[in-house]
């Protein structure tokens, strides 16, 4: 907690995760990883820490939820286009952010062996082949909503995972029992009916792969579905009562622990044309220290003719018609053609 994490659990880290595994076989055998292809490899190593792909005769699994939940009146300060991207991805990339924390954590751990005894210690966050949301689960940290998200109890889901693998046996927690009752408020806003069934997703449909992780066209069909969302969507968790009920008291203290994912400066004077017309040095600058930089300059300009198409943006039919004729992506071009259609400023078929 000193380190300024919210919230830890532990689990046992040689015992393998065979429910969870087999629920990870079904959905990469039904293709639901789309185009992820990494998430596919390793297969075998995300049954089980203790091998020799993450840490040899490792004990425990340190689960660490980091809240990223800002109150609402910091939000309301955000500049438009910061609105448009989700909530952890406006500032800073968290991974080198959380890296550091959880590696003075292995550190500490490490310290805590003797030579006769040393205890070994690997921080990881979202960077190996490991279920995340599993072993936080089986440490009691919380439990995995209907949206397939890790909900602390009192906290909520707007929270991201480290963890740090080690040698040293820690008694484990008990894992938390559902909460989610009879309610399907996530379900029933997916824009996209992504959800195969409750705590299924099928990433093929979710906007926030459609937008950050697939490259090529997206699929006509779920155009309108992504809104105007340019990166990432927050909508299940947005309705989550677990989110809206998440400690008001603490608002300020999370706004000010919370600063790193406050939107950066540059977002104030860039809007969705500007992306529209980025070239590949821009897009470097614009998306440095950003998660935005995941998603490609080919991929950001595609999402903002989406969504200009979406909202039916008359004003930017100009830069639309720009982009469409002669953008150096042939995505790009059919993107902007297809939102030219939308917003009824062309007679072309897309
Ligand atoms: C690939 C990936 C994605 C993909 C696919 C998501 C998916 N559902 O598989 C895409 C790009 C769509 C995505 C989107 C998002 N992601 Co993501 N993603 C990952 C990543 C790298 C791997 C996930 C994975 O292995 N998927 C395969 C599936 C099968 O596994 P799983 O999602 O963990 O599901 C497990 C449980 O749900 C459980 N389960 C399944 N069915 C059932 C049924 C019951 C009854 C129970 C109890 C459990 C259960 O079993 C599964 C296997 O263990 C993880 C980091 C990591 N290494 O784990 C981050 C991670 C899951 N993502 C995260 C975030 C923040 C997001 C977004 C909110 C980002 C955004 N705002 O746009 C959305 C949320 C979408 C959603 N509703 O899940 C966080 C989640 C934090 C949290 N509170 O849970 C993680 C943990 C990253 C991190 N280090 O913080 N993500
Ligand atoms: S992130 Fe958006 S698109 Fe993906 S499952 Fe949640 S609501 Fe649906
Ligand atoms: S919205 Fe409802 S069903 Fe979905 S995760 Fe939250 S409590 Fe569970």
């Amino acid at each position: 907690m000193e380190l300024g994490f919210d919230a830890v659990g532990f689990a046992a880290a040689d015992v393998a995760l065979d429910a969870d595994h087999a629920r990870y076989t079904e959905f990469v055998g039904a293709g639901m990883h789309g185009d992820m292809a990494w998430l596919a490899e390793n297969a075998d190593v995300r049954r089980r820490v203790d091998g020799d792909d993450i840490l040899p005769g490792a004990r425990t699994v340190v689960c660490l939820a980091r809240r990223y939940q800002r109150s609402k009146a910091d939000e309301a300060t955000d500049p438009p286009f910061a609105r448009l991207i989700a909530r952890y991805a406006r500032g800073r990339d968290y991974h080198n952010f959380l890296r550091k924390k959880l590696r003075r954590l292995a550190g500490f751990l490490r310290d805590l062996g003797t030579d006769d005894a040393p205890v070994h210690a690997r921080p990881m966050v979202d960077d190996a082949p490991i279920l995340e949301r599993a072993w936080a689960a089986r440490s009691g940290l919380g439990f995995i909503g209907k949206n397939g998200l890790l909900i602390v109890p009192g906290q909520g889901s707007l929270l991201l995972l480290g963890e740090v693998v080690t040698t040293l046996s820690i008694p484990p927690g008990e894992p938390l029992t559902e909460r989610c009752g009879s309610c399907t408020r996530c379900l029933d806003a997916c824009p996209t009916d992504a959800f195969a069934r409750p705590w299924v997703l099928d990433a093929r449909k979710c906007v926030s792969y459609l937008t950050i992780e697939h490259r090529g066209p997206i699929d006509v069909r779920l155009r309108p579905g992504v809104r105007d969302h340019v990166f990432g969507c927050d909508d299940c968790q947005t309705v989550c009562p677990f989110n809206a009920s998440a400690n008001p008291a603490t608002a300020a203290r999370l706004d000010e622990s919370n600063a790193s994912f406050r939107p950066h400066e540059r977002w104030s004077s860039l809007d969705l044309v500007a992306l529209l017309d980025m070239s590949e040095d821009e897009f470097r600058v614009t998306t440095e220290g950003s998660p935005l930089f995941r998603a490609t300059r080919e991929g950001l300009a595609r999402n903002a003719a989406i969504v200009l198409g979406n909202r039916g943006e008359v004003d930017a039919s100009e830069a639309l018609q720009r982009a469409a004729a002669s953008h150096d992506s042939k995505v790009v071009r059919e993107a902007a053609t297809w939102a030219l259609v939308h917003i009824g400023k062309s007679s072309a078929t897309p």
